[in-house]
């Protein structure tokens, strides 16, 4: 499958891996891109110095592209912007913000920079600031999301936009790749397929609340307090959160809740108490693969599908 987005990274797969707080570390970053896409480094979830390291090691494990992702609520952001163009990474990926301040300097070290956006209007003012593609986030995503669903916001960023997108939120298999290629993405990012591969570097208990998870099983915080909405498996930390902002709890109060809640679930496998982010396709993500049969699965299903079912339609 070629695309413009197999070209302009010149890798094998047009296919990005999320970049997971506190889970996307070198390992998985550089498993990904051994297996033909592009694996990512979280860049939100340690002291840059730490990322720095991170990439060095990826450096060590791949001579594939791979990049670094910046969640731009994150201390550390302007440390990590300086970073990624002193390490020379090959791709970052932006989310929980507006990238524009970064965008010349990363642009000038020939970084391809690839900002998530969950609306159109984002997508136009990343291209019009530079952006060499945009992963357009539906709402079926794990972690913070936006509003609008995977199905209604690619074709309307498809339509806005003149470069590339990438479609992201609810796709772990061949269908869900080829139903993004018919809405006229050119790539696609996956997060939760990711969690539970062999090289991912998370507790077990959170691996294992992925591969169990059913189709119901996730919940949003964040809706009520002005806070950022984060989708993760339903336990007994979201129905606290939910319980507390219905009941009208302050954003401190909130805070106090929610601090550390990821870094719980990732480190510790706290079942009671972490924050454990995954998309809605978990329900249909039951096996833990290495990375490479992951990519090769999906794929060839999906390359399969695109050729066969127009026929399989009577069409
Ligand atoms: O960023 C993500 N997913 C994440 S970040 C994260 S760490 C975190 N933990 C607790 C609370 C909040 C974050 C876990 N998952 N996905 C990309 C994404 N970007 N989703 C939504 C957005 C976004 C939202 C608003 C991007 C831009 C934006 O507006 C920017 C503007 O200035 O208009």
């Amino acid at each position: 499958m070629k695309t413009r987005i197999t070209e302009l990274l010149g890798v094998q797969y047009p296919a990005l891996q999320g970049g997971m707080a506190w889970v996307a570390e070198s390992t998985l970053a550089a498993a990904v891109s051994n297996a033909g896409g592009v694996g990512l480094i979280a860049g939100g979830s340690a002291p840059a110095e730490v990322i720095r390291e991170e990439i060095r090691k990826a450096k060590a494990l791949t001579d594939k592209p791979f990049g670094v992702n910046i969640m731009l609520m994150s201390p550390n952001t302007e440390e990590l912007a300086k970073i990624v163009v002193e390490e020379g990474v090959a791709v970052v990926t932006t989310g929980a913000g507006n990238p524009g301040k970064y965008m010349e300097a990363w642009k000038a070290a020939g970084i391809k920079v690839i900002p998530v956006v969950p609306s159109v209007n984002l997508a136009k003012r990343m291209e019009r600031a530079g952006a060499d593609a945009v992963i357009a986030e539906g709402c079926e995503s794990g972690g913070h999301i936006g509003q609008t669903t995977t199905m209604c916001l690619v074709p309307q960023v498809v339509d806005a936009v003149s470069i590339p997108v990438i479609a992201a939120g609810g796709i772990a298999d061949g269908r869900g790749l080829a139903a993004a290629m018919m809405l006229g993405a050119e790539g696609v990012q996956m997060g939760t397929v990711f969690l539970a591969s062999e090289e991912c570097q998370i507790h077990e208990n959170y691996k294992d609340l992925v591969l169990k998870a059913k189709d119901t099983d996730s919940a949003v915080t964040g809706q009520i307090c002005g806070g950022a909405a984060v989708r993760q498996i339903k336990n007994r930390y979201t129905k606290k959160v939910i319980e507390q902002e219905r009941g009208g709890a302050t954003f401190e109060q909130i805070e106090n809740l929610t601090i550390g809640s990821l870094r719980r679930a990732v480190k510790d496998g706290d079942l009671e108490n972490g924050s454990f982010m995954a998309g809605q396709i978990a329900g249909m993500v039951n096996e833990l693969r290495p990375c490479e049969k992951i990519l090769r699965d999906i794929f060839s299903e999906g390359e399969e599908l695109l050729k066969a079912r127009a026929a399989a339609l009577g069409l």
